[in-house]
C-alpha cells in the first residue's frame, strides 16, 4: 500500500467518513480510530506474507504460553516499526491533530498484572523485530488489569473495560475455533486392536474463538501473531437444554462459558484454589495446544513422531503448565499413541520459565478440585507422577523423604498439585530470569531436580524492548543518539556502548543537550503529576521513583521511611547541601492483600503531610500516581534520575524496570538482586549506588535479626519510627499504620526492612552528593544508557533461540 502523507490522509479520511460515520471536529477518539484502521490496512500485506512464510512442512517454531501478555498501546509501536511517523503527523495536520494527542486516546491493552506479563509483550516484540517463527498464546480478557482510583488515599478498583470503543487491531478467527472439555468423567476399555484407551465422556464443553493481533517487527515486514482466546458456549450444548425446555438453564450455561475469559486474576504472586483461574489455565492450555497441532498439519506435516522436532512451548511460569498433561491427553486419547512415545514427544516440546523465588508463590491446586474440573487430565498427571517418582526411587534408594519432597503430588490434610513440579518434570530446559535467580533455583526450591537432571536448568536474563522503552518512550533522547552514533542501536542495543567516550567531563556541550532533554521529559512527567496528583514537582530537583507493584518484598516501606527521615531533617534545620527532591510512586496491589493497600494509604498520607507543611517547600515533595500501568511508565522513565531498586536481596526474581531506567538515563539505587547484580556489573560501581545485606546475609541474619536494635543503636532511624509512631501522618485516623509498625519491628519480618535502613540512608547521601555536581552525574547518566545494550530483548530472545529454540 502507498505510504505517502497523501496516502494516509486519504485513507484516514475514508475511514473517518465512510467507515465510523464522523466528520471533521468529531470527538478525538475517532482520530484515533481512523488513524489506527489506515494503519491497520498497512499491517496487513506483511501480516499474510508472514503467515504464509511460516506456514511450510518441516518448518520449527515456537509458543509462546501465557496467561498476561501486557501490551499497552498499539498505534505508536506500529508507527515506529512500519517507519510512518513523517507520513502520520501529515496525515493528522490537516485535521489540525498532533500525533501525541491522538496517541492518547487509546486505552491500554492492559492483560497482565506486572513484570511477567510485560516480559511476553517484549518478547513478541523482539521475536518479529528477529523474523523468528513465534506465536503468543493468551487469553482474551473481557476486563484487564482493575483501573486502579485513589480515594482519601486508599485505593479503590474499578473494572477495566478496554474493549468498550472496539479494538481496532484484533481480528476474529472463528475459522479455527477449538471446543476445550470439562467436567465429566473417564471411561477405560480395549480398542479393537485390544490396547487399553481412556475417554472423557459426558463433559461440559466451551468453546475457544480465536482473535488475532498483529506484532510488527521493526522496519522488516515481519508481521508476527498474538493470539487470544475467547470463551463462548457451545450451540449443540445450548440447544440441548433448550430442547428440556429449560431455556434460562441454557442462557445461564452459556453465562458460565463466557466467565472463562472475563477477567484477569489480578493477583501477582499465586493465589491458590480459585476454580475459575484453573479453569482459565486449562482453556488456554487445551486450545493452544489444539491450535498448534492443526497448523503443524495445515503445513503439510502428519509424521507424529517428528512434531517435537518442529515445536516447541515456552511456558511463561506455571500458569499454564497443565499444557504438559493436556498434550499427553491430545497425544495419547485422540492421536491413539502409547505412553511412551506420547511422553517423548510432550517432554520433548515443553520448556518452562520460573518468574519467583518466593516458595508461597509457587502455584498448588487441590487434588480434588482437579479431580471435579479435569479428571482426565488428572488421571494423566497420576502416571506421569508415578513413573518419575519410580526414577527417583531408581537414582536414591531407600531415600523416602526424598520421593515425598520430589513429589508432583503433595500429601496432606488437603492433596495438592505442585504445578512448578509437574513443570520441571514435563519439560526439557528450566530456566530463570537472573543469573542470581537461576543460581538460587538451582540451589534452594529446585535442588533435588537440579540434582536428577542438572541439564536441564539454564538462566536467561531478562530485558525489555528498546522500540517501546527508548525509541518511542524518549524521542528526545532518541534523537540526540541518532546524530551521535547512527540510528542502528534501535535494533542493535549493544551500539550504545559507543556513547561512552562521551560520558567525559569534557564533553560539555553534549553534558548539557543530555541534561536539556531529561529536563524536557521531566516537564512532561511534572505536567502529568500536576493534573492527576495535584502536586507540583519542580523540574530542577532530583526526581527519584519506585514504581512497580506494591508488594512486601519490593520495599517500598524502606522508600517511605527514608522520606520520613529527610521530612525530619527539615524539621531538625539539617540543611546543609540539601538536595532538593521529588519523589514518585506508583503501583497497584493486589485487591486482597491488605497489608499492600496499608502502605499505598501511607504513601499517601505522608505525601498529603509533607506537601502541605509550609516549611518543607519545595526541598521535598511527594506523590502516588494512581494507576500506573504501560503507558504512565513511557512518561516515567525517560524523566527518572534515581531509580529505586530496593527489594530484599534474593526475591526479586529479575525485576524490568531497572532495566527501563537504566535505558533512559537513570541511576541506580538498588539492592544485590536479581538483574540490579548485572545492571551494576555492566555499568560500574562508580555510576550505581549498592547497599543493603546480600542474598546469604538475609539468609544467616534471619534467625538472629531483631529489628528493635537497630532502632535502638540508630538514632535517626529512631526518630523515623518516633514520627511513625505519635500518628503525626494519621492524626484523624488513629492506629491505622500500627499494622505496619508492628510488621517493621517484628523479629519476624520475612522482608527485613529495618536491617537495610542505614546502609540506604548512607547510600542516598552518596546520590546526593553526585547530584550536587552536575558533571558528575550527567556523567553517571550517560554512562547507564550507553551500559545498556546487554539489557535489550533482542539479546535474551537470541538465548532463548540459541539454547531452547532452535529456530532458524
Ligand atoms: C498465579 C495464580 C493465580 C493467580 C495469579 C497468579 C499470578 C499472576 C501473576 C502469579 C504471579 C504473577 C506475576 C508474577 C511476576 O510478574 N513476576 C515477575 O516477573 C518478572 C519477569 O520475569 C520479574 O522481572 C520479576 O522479578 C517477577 O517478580
Amino acid at each position: 500500500m502507498p505510504d505517502s502523507g497523501e496516502a494516509l490522509t486519504a485513507d484516514f479520511q475514508r475511514y473517518q467518513f465512510y467507515h465510523l460515520g464522523r466528520f471533521h471536529g468529531c470527538p478525538r477518539v475517532y482520530t484515533y480510530q481512523a488513524l489506527a484502521w489506515t494503519l491497520r490496512d498497512r499491517l496487513m500485506s506483511d501480516w499474510m506474507n508472514t503467515y504464509a512464510v511460516r506456514d511450510q512442512p518441516g518448518k520449527r517454531r515456537a509458543y509462546y504460553l501465557s496467561l498476561e501478555f501486557l501490551i499497552g498501546r498499539a498505534l505508536s509501536n506500529h508507527v515506529l516499526n512500519l517507519g510512518l511517523d513523517t507520513a502520520a503527523r501529515e496525515a493528522l495536520q490537516s485535521f489540525g491533530q498532533t500525533l501525541e494527542d491522538v496517541a492518547e486516546e487509546e486505552t491500554d491493552a492492559g492483560l497482565g498484572n506486572g513484570g511477567l506479563g510485560r516480559l511476553a509483550a517484549c518478547f513478541m516484540d523482539s521475536c518479529a523485530t528477529l523474523d523468528l517463527p513465534v506465536m503468543g498464546y493468551g487469553i482474551h480478557y473481557e476486563y484487564g488489569m482493575f483501573r486502579q482510583n485513589i480515594e482519601n488515599g486508599y485505593q479503590v478498583e474499578e473494572p477495566d473495560h478496554w474493549l468498550r470503543d472496539g479494538n481496532p487491531w484484533e481480528v476474529e478467527r472463528s475459522e479455527f475455533t477449538c471446543r476445550v472439555s470439562f467436567g465429566g468423567h473417564t471411561e477405560h476399555f480395549h480398542d479393537k486392536e485390544g490396547i487399553p484407551r481412556a475417554r472423557w465422556a459426558n463433559t461440559r464443553d466451551v468453546l475457544a474463538i480465536p482473535y488475532d493481533m498483529p506484532v510488527s517487527g521493526y522496519r522488516n515486514h515481519v508481521v508476527n501473531t498474538l493470539r487470544l482466546w475467547k470463551s463462548a458456549a457451545t450451540d449443540v450444548f445450548d440447544l440441548n437444554e433448550f430442547n428440556a425446555g429449560s431455556y434460562s438453564e441454557a442462557v445461564q450455561a452459556k453465562n458460565h462459558a463466557e466467565h472463562i475469559s472475563m477477567v484477569l486474576y489480578p493477583n501477582d504472586s499465586s493465589e491458590s484454589g480459585k476454580e475459575l483461574r484453573l479453569r482459565q489455565q486449562y482453556f488456554l492450555a487445551s486450545a493452544s495446544l489444539q491450535d498448534a497441532l492443526r497448523q503443524w498439519r495445515a503445513a503439510g506435516n502428519s509424521d507424529l513422531m517428528k512434531f517435537a522436532e518442529h515445536n516447541v512451548f515456552q511456558m511463561n511460569d506455571t500458569h499454564p503448565t497443565i499444557a504438559v498433561a493436556e498434550l499427553m491427553r491430545l497425544l495419547l486419547d485422540n492421536e491413539r499413541l502409547q505412553w511412551d512415545a506420547a511422553w517423548a514427544i510432550t517432554s520433548q516440546c515443553m520448556a518452562y520459565t520460573n518468574h519467583t523465588l518466593l516458595p508461597e508463590a509457587l502455584e498448588r491446586w487441590p487434588v480434588a478440585l482437579f479431580e471435579r474440573l479435569l479428571p482426565r487430565p488428572l488421571e494423566i498427571i497420576y502416571e506421569i507422577n508415578g513413573r518419575f517418582l519410580h526414577k527417583v526411587a531408581m537414582k536414591w534408594p531407600g531415600d523416602i523423604e526424598r520421593r515425598q519432597r520430589m513429589s508432583i503430588i503433595e500429601e496432606g490434610e488437603v492433596r495438592q498439585l505442585r504445578m512448578a513440579w509437574l513443570a520441571i518434570v514435563g519439560s526439557f530446559s528450566v530456566n530463570g530470569v537472573a543469573a542470581l535467580h537461576s543460581r538460587l533455583l538451582k540451589e534452594g526450591l529446585f535442588r533435588d531436580f537440579f540434582e536428577l537432571w542438572p541439564y536441564k536448568f539454564n538462566n536467561k536474563t531478562n530485558g525489555v524492548t528498546p522500540r517501546r522503552w527508548v525509541a518511542h518512550a524518549n524521542p528526545g533522547m532518541s534523537a540526540l543518539i541518532n546524530r551521535e552514533i547512527g540510528e542502528e542501536w534501535v535494533a542493535d542495543l549493544s551500539q550504545l556502548a559507543r556513547l561512552k567516550p562521551l560520558a567525559a567531563a569534557d564533553h560539555s556541550s553534549f553534558h548539557a543537550e543530555w541534561r536539556a532533554v531529561k529536563r524536557a521529559n521531566k516537564e512532561r512527567l511534572a505536567k502529568l503529576i500536576k493534573t492527576e496528583c495535584r502536586v507540583e514537582f519542580n523540574p530542577d530537583a532530583l526526581f527519584d521513583v519506585q514504581v512497580k507493584r506494591i508488594h512486601e518484598y519490593k520495599r517500598q516501606l524502606l522508600n517511605v521511611l527514608h522520606v520520613i527521615h529527610l521530612y525530619n531533617r527539615i524539621n531538625h534545620d539539617q540543611l546543609e547541601n540539601w538536595v532538593d527532591r521529588c519523589v514518585l510512586f506508583g503501583g497497584k496491589a493486589a485487591p486482597g492483600y491488605a497489608m499492600a493497600k496499608r502502605i499505598i494509604k501511607l504513601i499517601n498520607n505522608v505525601a498529603e503531610v509533607i506537601n502541605g507543611d509550609y516549611d518543607v517547600g519545595d526541598r521535598l515533595k511527594m506523590a502516588f500516581l494512581p494507576n500506573y500501568r504501560v503507558s504512565s511508565m513511557e512518561i516515567i522513565a525517560p524523566a527518572t534520575d534515581l531509580s529505586e531498586q530496593i527489594s530484599t536481596a534474593g526475591k526479586e526474581a529479575s525485576g524490568t524496570g531497572n532495566m527501563k531506567f537504566m535505558m533512559n538515563g537513570a541511576v541506580t539505587i538498588g539492592t544485590y538482586d536479581g538483574a540490579n547484580i548485572e545492571i551494576l556489573d555492566a555499568v560500574g560501581e562508580d555510576n550505581f549506588f549498592l547497599f543493603g545485606l546480600h542474598a546469604e546475609e538475609v539468609e544467616a541474619l534471619r534467625p538472629h535479626y531483631q529489628p528493635q536494635h537497630y532502632v535502638d543503636s540508630d538514632p535517626e532511624l529512631r526518630g523515623v519510627i518516633d514520627l511513625l509512631a505519635s500518628g503525626h501522618f494519621n492524626l484523624s485516623e488513629p492506629g491505622i499504620f500500627d499494622v505496619i509498625l508492628d510488621t517493621l519491628l517484628s523479629p519476624n519480618d520475612p522482608w527485613m526492612v529495618l536491617a537495610d535502613f542505614r546502609s540506604y540512608v548512607d547510600a542516598q547521601q552518596q546520590v546526593e552528593q553526585a547530584w550536587r555536581d552536575k558533571a558528575c552525574w550527567t556523567s553517571k547518566s550517560i554512562l547507564n544508557t550507553a551500559s545498556s545494550g546487554f539489557f535489550s530483548t533482542d539479546r535474551t530472545i537470541q538465548k532463548y533461540n540459541a539454547d531452547i529454540w532452535k529456530l532458524t
